[in-house]
């Protein structure tokens, strides 16, 4: 502090005055809020700006109107605030300058529609669900200074301007898909993403948790599948595998972000693991040696014989038990070396075993040209548009490689990804409409989008997220965000905006050119 005495009476006169004005300056209308930096991703339905905005000081407080759900997601986003800002901001009872609360008369638009006003005066975010609650949150964080992201005290003040949002998806499942086989990502590294992907409202997490590489995750009745068929991975690494204790851990870390786990057992092709893993499974007992290269399309389960189905119903009992989502995804892609015959009787008996287990089933695209039942979801990736097996009632996910293909690489210059599917720089990924991928239009038929990351290239979470950043803000965005009114244009500055946020998150991103970056 300045000591006064050494301080002549000119200079203790002009101080006075700058408290003074800075008493006045510091009454709420006078916040000043830089407007050009308002970027939400995924955009909202209805947002409207209103002058003034709210400053966060050390008088604010907090309050949670809801149950013990909201209390717990407003708490952890309460701790960010208080890292931040280096305030008490106590959660009290009553009515407090910032509040949560439920109101389930916005459910008529969803449970994830949530209502945000902001004024000098208040913050208030309703939301239908607990869940919806959670989506605002990360709208409001995106509202707010990048400096929010990091854990220290920031030097910018946490204002957050003033305004008006309503908003809700336009799709209900909005996932991407994390290949931990062909290299394998520890349960840090799953948390890790799932943070990432809480940001931009992805309410979805598959995981590819078998392939030819490596079986990733612990089957008690079967432990030679994780223990020998997880121990390498592509170019021959240690690999590794989850315990089914670590699986739980990664299914209630997703939940409590409110995002689902989707577990995936790619069969009957894509098994080379298994198959290294129990001669049994093998014609003549003959077990071929774990694979670590990037080859597709040379395994295959032996489609005739009782212990295959038998391996898949305690595989599948197994993991259902400990999945509490809805969904068990069987793969079923690239099977070229399983005969068309034997294919569909697969697939069929591999609908039945998850039926039979309580979960209904997901497969790649291929699955239609088996006998699909009603409630099986087909996962739309190479984008023939063949829907002549779907049954009245199917619903896509939509996933076309050329758009939304996360490990296809942006340029001929980025080292990273592959490029089967076509170079995909930003535009790619953000030019395209989950309507128009197939000859099916109705809304009602598309469960939603999902952006998968698959694995050849990527040997860790710097690598992963090079290639993930910042295509996937993108692709949130087609999923969540109304159609009309969308242009590259206009996004693009949105994205630039959201430069300094990846940067505070140390988030490895790709600086495409096509981005008008700031710095
Ligand atoms: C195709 S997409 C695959 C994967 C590969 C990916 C690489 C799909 C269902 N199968 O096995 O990893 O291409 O881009």
């Amino acid at each position: 502090m300045l000591k006064m005495k050494y301080i002549s009476i000119r200079t203790r006169t002009l101080l006075l005055a700058l408290i003074v004005i800075g008493f006045s300056c510091s009454k709420k209308e006078q916040v000043e809020v830089d407007r050009t930096s308002i970027s939400v991703i995924p955009q909202p339905v209805s947002m409207e700006s209103t002058p003034g905005g709210f400053l966060i000081t050390e008088k604010t407080k907090i309050s949670v109107n809801g149950d013990p759900q909201v209390t717990k997601v407003v708490n952890r986003f309460a701790q960010k605030l208080r890292a931040a800002s280096g305030y008490e901001l106590p959660i009290i009872e009553g009515e407090a300058d910032i509040r949560f609360e439920l109101d389930n008369t916005l459910e008529s638009t969803g449970r994830e529609t949530y209502r945000l006003e902001v004024t000098d005066d208040i913050i208030a975010l309703q939301g239908a669900t607990p869940e919806a609650l959670f989506r605002g949150i990360q709208t409001l964080r995106q509202l707010m200074p990048h400096e929010i992201e990091i854990e220290a005290v920031s030097e910018t003040p946490l204002t957050v301007p003033g305004i008006r949002i309503l908003d809700y998806p336009r799709f209900n499942f909005r996932g991407s898909m994390m290949d931990v086989s062909r290299h394998f990502f520890n349960v840090e590294e799953v948390k890790r993403y799932i943070d990432l992907l809480e940001l931009y409202k992805i309410n979805v997490l598959h995981l590819h948790l078998t392939d030819d590489q490596g079986w990733r995750i612990e089957i008690k009745s079967w432990p030679n599948l994780a223990q020998y068929g997880g121990q390498t991975e592509v170019g021959g690494g240690p690999g590794g595998y989850y315990t089914q204790e670590d699986y739980t851990e990664i299914v209630n870390y997703a939940r409590d972000r409110f995002i689902l786990i989707i577990p995936e057992i790619d069969m009957p092709g894509h098994t080379n693991a298994a198959l290294a893993s129990y001669p049994e499974l093998n014609f003549e007992n003959k077990a071929p040696e774990l694979y670590t290269g990037t080859e597709v399309g040379f395994s295959s389960l032996q489609v005739h014989s009782d212990i295959t189905y038998q391996m898949v119903d305690d595989v599948v009992r197994e993991l259902a038990a400990i999945t509490p989502g809805p969904y068990i995804h069987i793969g079923a892609d690239e099977a070229h070396s399983t005969s068309k015959e034997d294919f569909i009787k697969f697939v069929n008996r591999a609908q039945e075993i998850v039926e039979s287990h309580g979960k209904t089933t997901i497969g790649w695209e291929e699955v239609i040209t088996s006998d699909i039942k009603e409630e099986t979801i087909v996962q739309f990736w190479n984008t023939r548009g063949d829907v002549s097996g779907f049954t009245p009632k199917t619903k896509i996910i939509m996933s076309p490689a050329s758009n939304v293909y996360l490990d296809m690489k942006y340029s001929d210059t980025t080292q990273l990804g592959l490029k089967w599917a076509g170079l995909t720089d930003l535009p790619d990924s953000y030019n395209w409409d989950p309507l128009t991928v197939v000859e099916r239009t109705a809304n009602s038929d598309i469960l939603g989008v999902e952006a998968p990351i698959w694995a050849e290239t990527t040997e860790d979470m710097d690598d992963v997220e090079y290639l993930v950043f910042p295509r996937l803000p993108g692709i949130a965005e087609i999923a969540w965000s109304p159609k009309d009114g969308r242009s590259w244009d206009e996004y693009k500055q949105r994205l630039a905006n959201q430069q300094n946020r990846f940067e505070a998150m140390g988030i490895n991103y790709f600086k495409s050119p096509a981005v008008p970056w700031k710095n």
